[in-house]
């Protein structure tokens, strides 16, 4: 009887110890995040965007360059017909994200 039960302590100590450590790893990349302004391999693109007419061109934008690898923190403005956003080094390059806007119709340029 005592065997099984000192086992199950073991176990359950495992697993709040494997538990505790992927807590900890999630921890640590929000704070990345976060801090993405301080982040030394992430870099502000801006984008200036001609053709945009309302929000729902700011939405069409905005969302194509979100799902693009790298990309975070997306900030469009037809009144001021520019993108910014954050670019992580080593995965989309800018030349991705201009020709991804520019497939919607919208006349893009590096700012
Ligand atoms: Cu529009």
């Amino acid at each position: 009887m005592f065997k099984p039960l000192k086992l199950s302590c073991i176990i359950l100590a495992a697993v709040m110890f494997t538990f505790a450590c992927s807590y900890s790893v999630v921890q640590a990349a929000c704070t990345v995040c976060e801090n993405v302004d301080k982040h030394p391999k992430a870099k502000d693109v801006t984008l200036n965007v001609k053709g945009m007419t309302c929000g729902g061109c700011e939405s069409k934008v905005k969302n194509v360059l979100s799902v693009l690898n790298g990309v975070s923190d997306v900030k469009v403005s037809h009144k001021e017909g520019k993108a910014e956003l954050h670019l992580e080094e080593g995965k989309a390059s800018v030349d991705d994200l201009i020709k991804a806007v520019k497939n919607l119709g919208y006349k893009v340029t590096e700012g």
